[in-house]
C-alpha cells in the first residue's frame, strides 16, 4: 500500500480512578493515536507512551515529536507493507511505543483492506481471552481490600497488586485474608533494590502466581539470584524490549514468565515474535497493558488470543479505565473478554467522542504537486 496521510491525534482522557504505582500516580492519560490514510483505506493505531518518562524513558510528547520528525516521514508516500514499517523506522533508536503505534495503524489499514481480523492474522486461536485487573496502590489497606472485593464481584478471577517498599507484606496479608483462593500476583515496576532480597523472598507465603519486575530493568543478575531462592516465579516487564532480550533473560534464569506489551517491544509483530520464541522454549507469556483506549486494547486482545498466552492478561473491561471510551467498549463476560472478529483491529473510532474530549489533530500529507514530496505537519482541528 501507499501511505498518503498520517495524523497524530492527541487527547487527554481522565481515568475512572487514579492509578498509583511505585513510579508515580496518574489521574489521566495523555493519549496519542495514529491515523493513516493509504490508497487501500484508513487505519488506526495507539502509542502507549505515558505523559511522563517514569515507566520507561519514552513519554507522549517525545513520541509525538519523533513521529513528526522522523518516523512518519520514513513511511509517508512510500509503497510498503505493515511488516516493513519497523525496518523503515530502524534508523531511529528506541521510541518503541511510537513505532508500535505507527505499525498498528498501517497494519489496521492493511487488514481492513484484505478483510482479515488482527487476531486471525497473528494466529490467534481463542474467541475470548482470560483477563485480570491491575490494582494500583491505595491510600489505605481498607480501600485496597474494598477495591479488590469490587473487582472480584465484577467477575475478575485474577488480580495484580502494585507493590513498592513500604506497601507489600501488609497489603498482601489483608488481601489474602479477604480472598483466600483468588489468583493473585504482584508488580513492583522496578521499585526494589538488592537490599530488599530477604523481604521479597518472604512473599512466597502469599501463594502468588508471579512477582513482576522487582528490580531495575538492567538488573538481570539480581533477578536471577532472587529467582533461585524463591518458589514464586519471577516475571519481567520493563527488562524485555525485544525477542533478543527475552532470550537473554531466560538464558540467565532472570525470569520464567514473560510479560509482553506491544508498546514496550516496538509493535504487535515483535510481540508475536517474542510469543513464538517463548512458546518454542515452553515459557509461558501473558499480555500486559498500558491503560490503553479501545484502539490499543483491541490490539492487546488480538495478541492475547495466541496460544502461548497462558496467564490472564492485564486487559480489563473499558469501564475499569474510562467513563467513555473512544471506541465501542470492551466488556467483561465472566472473567473473559471477547476477541474482535471484524477486519483489522475490529473497532470503530468514535470521532464525536474524540471531539467532545477536545482532541487535537496534526496531519501530514503527500504533496500531489511535487513528486515524492510531502507537506509538513499542521494542526487540522
Ligand atoms: O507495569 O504493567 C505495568 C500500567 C501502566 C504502566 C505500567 C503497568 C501498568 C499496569 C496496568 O499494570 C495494566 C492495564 O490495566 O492496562
Ligand atoms: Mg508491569
Amino acid at each position: 500500500m501507499r501511505i498518503e496521510e498520517v495524523s497524530l491525534v492527541r487527547v487527554a482522557m481522565p481515568l475512572v480512578r487514579p492509578f498509583r504505582t511505585s513510579f508515580g500516580v496518574q489521574e489521566a492519560r495523555d493519549v496519542l493515536l495514529l491515523h493513516v490514510v493509504a490508497d487501500v483505506g484508513e487505519g488506526w493505531g495507539e502509542c502507549a507512551a505515558h505523559a511522563e518518562p517514569f515507566y520507561n524513558e519514552e513519554f507522549t510528547e517525545s513520541a509525538a515529536l519523533v513521529l513528526e520528525r522522523w518516523l512518519v516521514p520514513a513511511v509517508l508516500g512510500v509503497e510498503l507493507t505493515a511488516a516493513e514499517v519497523a525496518a523503515r523506522c530502524g534508523q531511529v533508536k528506541g521510541y518503541r511505543a511510537a513505532k508500535a503505534g505507527l505499525e498498528m495503524a498501517v497494519l489496521d489499514a492493511e487488514l481492513r483492506a484484505t478483510g482479515v481480523s488482527l487476531a486471525s492474522h497473528l494466529g490467534g486461536e481463542r474467541a475470548a481471552i482470560d483477563v485480570g485487573v491491575s490494582v494500583g496502590i491505595t491510600p489505605t489497606i481498607d480501600e485496597l481490600v474494598a477495591q479488590v472485593d469490587g473487582y472480584v464481584a465484577d467477575g475478575y478471577r485474577r488480580v495484580k497488586l502494585k507493590i513498592m517498599p513500604g506497601w507489600d507484606v501488609e497489603p498482601l496479608r489483608a488481601v489474602r485474608a479477604a480472598q483466600p483462593r483468588l489468583a493473585l500476583q504482584v508488580d513492583a515496576n522496578a521499585g526494589y533494590r538488592a537490599e530488599h532480597a530477604d523481604l521479597l523472598a518472604t512473599l512466597d507465603e502469599f501463594d502468588l502466581l508471579m512477582i513482576e519486575q522487582p528490580y531495575e530493568p538492567d538488573e538481570l543478575q539480581l533477578h536471577a539470584q532472587l529467582a533461585a531462592r524463591m518458589q514464586t516465579p519471577i516475571c519481567l516487564d520493563e527488562s524485555i524490549l525485544s525477542t533478543l532480550h527475552a532470550g537473554t533473560a531466560l538464558d540467565q534464569g532472570a525470569c520464567s514468565i514473560v510479560n509482553i506489551k506491544v508498546g514496550r517491544v516496538g509493535g504487535v509483530l515483535e510481540a508475536q515474535r517474542i510469543h513464538d520464541a517463548c512458546r518454542e522454549r515452553g515459557v509461558p507469556v501473558w499480555c500486559g497493558g498500558m491503560l490503553e483506549t479501545g484502539v490499543g486494547r483491541a490490539a492487546n486482545v488480538a495478541l492475547a488470543s495466541l496460544p502461548g498466552f497462558t496467564f490472564p492478561a492485564d486487559i480489563s473491561a473499558s469501564e475499569r479505565y474510562w467513563r467513555r471510551d473512544i471506541t465501542e467498549p470492551f466488556v467483561l463476560s465472566g472473567s473473559t473478554i471477547a476477541v474482535p472478529t471484524f477486519p483489522g483491529l475490529g473497532v470503530t473510532v468514535d470521532r464525536g467522542a474524540l471531539a467532545d474530549l477536545g482532541a487535537t489533530v496534526r496531519t501530514s500529507t503527500i504533496d500531489g504537486r511535487t513528486p515524492g514530496g510531502t507537506r509538513p505537519f499542521q494542526e487540522t482541528r
